[in-house]
Parts: C-alpha cells; structure tokens; sequence
C-alpha cells in the first residue's frame, strides 16, 4: 500500500513537474563569456618603456636600452593580484610606443635589446607562467596603435600586427582576454619619419574580423575586446563607472563605424543588441595608467564605491595596477588593495537572505521554485512563458540591518529586466529603498539612506522582455 501510495506521488510530480526552463532570448552569452562574467574582477597591468620614461605614452623612439626593471618578479607581481582576489591579469605586452615585452620574431625594438637579464628575459612569458602556477587567469593587450613601426597605417603594418597576434597566443596561451585599444593619436616616430599619420577609422583599417578570425582558430576560448565585434565592450568612460542602467546586448557593426559618437550607446548597451557584448569597467589605481612617483593610490573607500559601480552594475571591472621602476607594485598600492578586499568580503560576508523565507507572486513550477535563489547552486526561479513581471517576497522572524540587496539574472538564457523596485516594511506600510531598470549578471543596490531595519523585503520586478529567471537574491 505504501509502496502504492509513493508510486502515485512519483507519478503526481512527474505530471506536474513537465515543464522545461523558458525559452533563451535570441543573444545569449558564449561559455568563455559565462566564464569571464563569473571572474567578475581582474588586473590590468600597464608596465612597458614609458615605467622608465615617465610618460604615459611614448613616442616609439625609446631606446630598448631604457627598460631595466631592477627587481622584476613575475610571482611576486601575480601574488599581490591573487592577494587581491583579482581573476585574471592582462598585461600591455606592447602600448601605443611598439616596445615589446617579448622577444618578438617580427622587431629589435624589444626586451631582447634591453639590459633587463641581458637580453635573454621575456617579461609576458614570465608572467603568463606565474599565473598559471598561481591560478590566475592571464590575457594580453597589445596596442594597435604603434608609434615605432615605420610601415604604421599601411597593409605592411597590419601584416606585422598579425603576425604578433599569432605569435603571441601560440607561445603564451591560455589567454583569456585580448584587449585591443582603440586609441590612435596621430604623430609618431614610425622608424624615424617623424611625421603625423592619422588612421581615419581604425575600425575599417584594422579590419577587425581577420584579427578575431586568426584569434578564433588559435585560441577559440578568448573573449576579444576591441572596438569592434567584441565579445566584452568599453563601457565608456576610464573612471570605473558603468551606466546604472546597461544591457549586456549591442550591435557594434552600427556603432563602431561612428567613432566617438558611439559612446553613449557603449554605455548603455542596446536592449535590442544583436551581440552579447557586456560591458568592462577599465580603471588605474592610480590617475595614470603607468606609474609615475608623484602620483598616489586611491583609497581602499574610492576603490569599493568603483567596485559598486563596475561589478554592481552587471559587467566586470579592469583595475589597472603600475609596476614602478624596479617592476613592483609599489608597497603603499598593494596596502589599498588588501584592505579593499578586506572591504568587499566584510561588506558581503552574510548573505541574510539565508535565514529569510522566500515567497513569489508566481513560479514556473518544480525546479523553478522561488526558493531556488536562496544559495549558490544552479537553480534559478522562473515564472511561466506569459509573465513578465512579479514581486519575490524576504521576511525574517526577528527585524534585520540591510544596506546591500544584490540580485542576479540567470544570464545564460539571456537579459530580461528592464525595471525593478525594492521595498521594505516600515510598519503597516511598503516603503521603497531601491529603484532601477537593468539587472544583468550582477546588480548590487545600495539602499536608501545607508540601509534600513526591517522584517520584510519585497523585490518588485516590473517590466521584463520575457518571463523571469532570477538566480540570486541576497541582502547585506
Ligand atoms: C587607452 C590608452 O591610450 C591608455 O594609454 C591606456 O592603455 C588605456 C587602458 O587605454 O586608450
């Protein structure tokens, strides 16, 4: 009989349980940008010829006999990045003055012509060895723009350019990120011609889609930023800010042809975007990108409000570090670092979400209960094919101090929100904390007036391009 009655529940829930998760909107991300969402935060590292120079971008006739880092360490330099619970590393194996940090096959004017161990050192073979041997992630930025190379702004520089690309992802692969800056200032050395050579539109000069092709079959798990076809965007400013309301979606082949004009739609993205191109958040610890000795770090405080508003607003955040001469990052930097750190995992060390009990509106049913969001795992909440919108309620026994409510999509089936609004319960009454339009892989709301004491939360999601799916809601 028992056995009876079981099979019947087992029957009742298979019948019950028939549905499947909704439907993915037509963008989605690929699984290198699943992965790179999920790094959340990684270092930038901006050390070449003008460290030496005191410039922040050099002209291309440095001599190589300038760069002689006098204690360089690769491991010591990826330490303080995984010290700093950064993901990932991408380091400017080549800036805008065409010095390269490796022996390239394709130039002299290189580290094998600098006194750094005699010739015979490798800055990004080192330091894409340190990471792997400390689990960091490592990516590499390598300057379209070259004031050294005399063939620049001809076919003969784009053949060269090439040929780094492939000589670079072969040698020193797994590489996360390629970064492919867009800036293009004019005059230039260019193998001493000494002379102004404007390149109109980089986007139709470089032609883009050869480099991601050559990036494709070399190195197909890349995410490629650029100023064209990325797969990670600019998000428009260089202050670590990105727009409170951004859709991971864009189409670049509309807005990169239109230069700077483009900059307002990079910073929100395009909820009809035909990419997924989230947005990254690319900031120097300090006011400049290479380290110069009258410059000062910004405070632990100034680098959680930038950690706010970059890993808060859905996309990631590229913090810059900048080695000194003797190729460390200097002590007074890496003491902002930890206790920024220290910062983060304090502020969000209790999710109260935990001790909360969970309600919603409505939900899809088996699997995508509302008490999916509570935890870490895979499972999300979602409503059914027809509802776009839906409150999720948190209520605690006893009342709880919350300044932080965070709220995650589950990305992987694409973007959905474009409003929400946050609640509390102030005695009988709702009273709302938060506001906004976008969520994304990660929003972190500050609520109003530094925080609220409550027993209640209710998270109103208020328009949406499809049905919910909502993997995390936690309260700090
Ligand atoms: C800019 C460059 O011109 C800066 O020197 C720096 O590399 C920054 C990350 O990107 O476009």
């Amino acid at each position: 009989m028992k056995r009876f009655a079981l099979a019947i529940a087992l029957v009742a829930t298979l019948v019950a349980c028939r549905h499947e998760a909704p439907a993915p909107m037509s963008v989605v991300p690929s699984a290198s940008q699943l992965a790179w969402h999920e790094m959340e935060q990684y270092a930038f590292v901006h050390f070449t010829i003008n460290t030496f120079t005191d410039k922040e971008w050099g002209y291309g006739d440095e001599s190589p006999a300038l760069f002689n880092p006098s204690d360089f360490d690769a491991d010591a330099l990826v330490g303080v990045v995984k010290d700093a619970n950064l993901k990932g590393l991408i380091l400017t194996a080549k800036h805008h003055d065409g010095f390269c940090l490796w022996p390239s096959q394709y130039t002299e004017h290189s580290i094998k012509n600098s006194p750094y161990k005699d010739g015979k050192g490798d800055i990004v073979g080192e330091v894409a060895e340190a990471c792997r041997r400390h689990g960091i992630k490592f990516g590499i930025y390598l300057s379209p723009w070259d004031r050294n190379h005399a063939g620049y702004g001809t076919a003969e520089y784009l053949e060269y350019y090439r040929n780094q690309v492939r000589e670079l992802l072969t040698a020193y692969g797994p590489v996360f990120e390629m970064w492919f800056d867009g800036a293009n200032g004019g005059d230039g050395y260019y193998g001493g011609a000494n002379e102004r050579r404007k390149v109109e539109s980089g986007y139709l000069y470089y032609d883009w889609p050869k480099v991601v092709e050559i990036i494709r079959e070399l190195s197909p798990e890349t995410v490629v930023w650029s100023s064209s076809l990325p797969e990670a965007r600019w998000c428009g400013n260089e202050r670590g800010v990105i727009n409170e309301h951004c859709w991971a979606m864009a189409s670049p082949e509309e807005l990169y042809p239109n230069g700077r004009d483009s900059i307002p739609a990079l910073r929100h993205g395009q909820e009809n975007g035909t990419r997924w191109a989230p947005a990254e958040a690319d900031v120097s610890i300090r006011r400049g990108w290479f380290y110069h000795d009258n410059e000062e770090p910004k405070t632990p405080e100034k680098l959680f409000d930038i950690y706010l508003t970059s890993v808060g607003r859905g996309g990631t955040l590229l913090l810059n570090l900048a080695p000194d001469r003797r190729g460390r990052v200097p002590e007074k930097d890496i003491e902002s670092l930890m206790q920024w750190r220290k910062m983060v995992e304090d502020t969000f060390a209790v999710d109260l979400a935990a001790e909360a009990e969970f309600s919603a509106s409505s939900s899809r049913g088996c699997g995508f209960g509302v008490k999916s969001m509570q935890g870490e795992d895979d499972a999300f909440w979602a409503t059914e094919d027809d509802v776009t919108t839906g409150d999720v309620m948190l209520k605690w026994g006893e009342p709880v101090d919350i300044k932080y409510v965070m709220i995650q999509e589950h990305i992987a089936l694409g973007q959905r929100i474009r409003e929400f609004a946050i609640e509390a319960k102030v005695g009988d009454e709702w009273q709302q904390v938060a506001r906004g339009t976008t969520v994304g892989y990660k929003r972190i709301l500050p609520l109003a007036d530094g925080g609220i004491t409550t027993s209640a939360l209710r998270i109103r999601f208020l328009d949406a391009r499809g049905p919910l799916t909502i993997d995390r809601i936690a309260a700090y």
